[in-house]
């Protein structure tokens, strides 16, 4: 992931997002969204992985990355499940 700024794509500041019990088939990173989910005023990454079959076949999962002032806190991963 890169971060954007006034002035365009800013290639320097890569990103890899992982979730921590992903596997291949999973599909994680196939749809995203973005926004403030916490309300703190930084943006937060919404990340879908409908491959999933924790806990079940085919239930699919979502995962969310609250964002800093810096980027990304790759470690506050949260796992949404239906
Ligand atoms: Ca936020």
């Amino acid at each position: 992931m890169y971060f954007g700024s006034s002035s365009g794509v800013d290639t320097s500041s890569e990103v890899e997002i992982h979730a921590s019990d992903a596997q291949k088939s999973d599909y994680f990173g196939y749809v995203l969204d973005a926004g403030d989910f916490d309300g703190d005023g930084t943006g937060d990454l919404l990340v879908g992985a409908h491959g999933t079959d924790k806990p079940a076949s085919g239930a699919g999962a979502a995962y969310t990355f609250l964002g800093t002032s810096t980027g990304f806190d790759t470690t506050s991963e949260e796992r949404l499940q239906a």
